[in-house]
């Protein structure tokens, strides 16, 4: 962290102390607050509106028990979470994720940064975030309706169509989606759009499962052809095997790459000759399987336990779509060892900020998570659009406005980053251009909430 503007220094100030063991809130909030200082000093008057001291403090934070009966009888307990972070320009939005790593630190920092992400998509939604730290991994599907069950029976006192609407995010996809989804119909006798990634046969929207992965693909490929270059015979690595990394696999082969390499938490595949998706999506989405089983079963593919060595991979472009911080200096440092011209986050805060400076330091086109993986709550915007309207538009529909939307923000973030004199730095260009309607909607709504 290197903040030099006095004000902006004693809010981060402020908020590592009162929040000093949020590591990962701490790092979303100092990345914002370094961005804005340009435009900070360029507008004093900021300072008296109070609307940054206001914007790293959750409106609200809810963490309630969620208990459940497993498969032998035994009563478990896990920890819910919904952090309802800002609201200024619309219902709290953002998903929920289900990982034993979940804590408070990880809700906020993901709650802080889907506020300025949905501004972006120039779409009506606030921000707020979810979760457990419970692990689907090896729950029966009794169980995970069990545990989903009882997360909403909580949840539904909080959330609402025109309050806050969440979804999917790590380990909550379209199953998790539909058992909440059922369990809060029931206790409401409503049926409403209060979540988004819901199953097409009840008002899900086309394209919102692909939605991820393929707006990461659109905004790439704007990045890519500002700098007079295209997708067309590029090597791509992509790590994580879940929703955003195979619809991200899936749109870069159609815009002309080649993918070859994929992970999970264990370890990654390298498959020399493009990693078969057909088999990947069988692997992962049907059988839940570790990606291990792909080497077993593709003649020519190779597993490595362990997934930070995914970026020791030679590639021209890397799209980090797993976790946060998964992408460090070292990792960085190969890429860019390796020619990588280009990386673009799929995941949520996956780059340290030591590998950011790395990126940013030697050249390589770096497309942030709060402009490059807006896609997915885009088009949860536009299912609830559809859901209010009581209308479906076809798969057609939806991608051509994600499209246009990917690309308006690929505008909003250069344009910014040109006006902050950093041409090119879409990280400031991100940040700033989110927050500055978000700042204007606080101002105008005054002070006491
Ligand atoms: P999934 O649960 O579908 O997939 C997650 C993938 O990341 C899996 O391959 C998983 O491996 C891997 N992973 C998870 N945690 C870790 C970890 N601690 N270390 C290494 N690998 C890990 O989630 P999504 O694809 O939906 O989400 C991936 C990222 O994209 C997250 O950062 C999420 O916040 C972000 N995102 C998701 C959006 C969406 O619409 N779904 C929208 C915007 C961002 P394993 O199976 O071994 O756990
Ligand atoms: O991080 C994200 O933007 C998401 N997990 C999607 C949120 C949403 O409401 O669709």
């Amino acid at each position: 962290m290197n903040l030099q503007n006095e004000y902006l220094l004693g809010i981060y100030n402020k908020v590592a102390k009162k929040d000093s063991t949020e590591p990962e809130f701490l790092q979303a909030v100092g990345e914002v607050l370094e961005s804005l200082e340009p435009i900070v000093e360029r507008n004093p008057e900021m300072e008296k509106t109070g609307v940054i001291e206001r914007m790293v403090e959750p409106e609200r934070t809810i963490m309630f028990r969620v208990s459940w009966v497993d498969d032998n009888g035994n009563v478990q307990v896990n920890r819910g979470y919904r952090v309802q972070f800002n609201s200024a320009i619309g219902p709290y939005k953002g998903g929920c994720r289900f990982h034993p790593s979940v804590n408070l630190s990880v809700i906020k920092f993901l709650g802080f940064e889907q506020t300025f992400k949905n501004s972006l998509t120039g779409l009506p939604m606030g921000g707020g975030k979810g979760g457990s730290d419970f692990d689907p991994k090896g729950k029966s599907d009794n169980e995970i309706m069990r545990f989903c069950q009882s997360f909403m029976t909580e949840l539904s006192k909080h959330i609402g169509a025109d309050t806050d609407v969440p979804a999917g995010d790590i380990g909550v996809g379209a199953r998790e989606i539909g058992y909440m989804f059922g369990q809060y119909k029931r206790l409401k006798n409503e049926f409403t759009g209060v979540l988004t990634g819901k199953g097409l046969t009840y008002g899900g929207s086309l394209a919102r499962k692909e939605a991820t992965g393929y707006g990461l693909c659109y905004f790439t490929n704007e990045m890519l052809k500002a700098n007079n270059n295209s997708f067309e015979g590029k090597t791509v690595v992509i790590s994580g095997s879940g929703n955003v990394a195979i619809y991200a696999c899936e749109k870069a082969y159609e815009l002309g790459a080649k993918v070859v390499a994929m992970s999970d938490s264990n370890g990654y595949i390298y498959d020399k000759d493009g990693i078969d998706l057909d088999l990947m999506k069988t692997i992962k989405e049907v059988e839940r399987k570790r990606i291990s089983e792909y080497a077993v079963r593709k003649p020519g593919a190779v597993y490595t336990e362990g997934c930070k060595g995914i970026w020791t991979i030679k590639c021209d472009i890397a799209l980090p779509c797993a976790t946060q911080n998964e992408l460090d200096k070292d990792g960085a440092e190969a890429l860019v060892k390796n020619g990588c011209i280009l990386v673009a986050e799929g995941a949520n805060m996956p780059s340290t900020p030591e590998a950011v400076n790395t990126f940013l330091s030697n050249g390589v086109l770096f497309g942030p998570a709060k402009a490059a993986n807006a896609g997915g709550v885009a088009t949860s915007g536009l299912e609830m659009s559809q859901n209010s309207m009581r209308y479906s538009w076809t798969f057609e529909e939806v991608d051509e406005k994600l499209k246009g939307i990917m690309k308006n923000i690929f505008a909003a973030a250069y344009n910014a980053s040109k006006e902050c004199g950093c041409e090119g730095n879409l990280v400031v260009g991100a940040n700033v251009a989110g927050f500055l309607k978000v700042y204007d909607a606080m101002k105008w709504q005054g002070v006491a909430y």
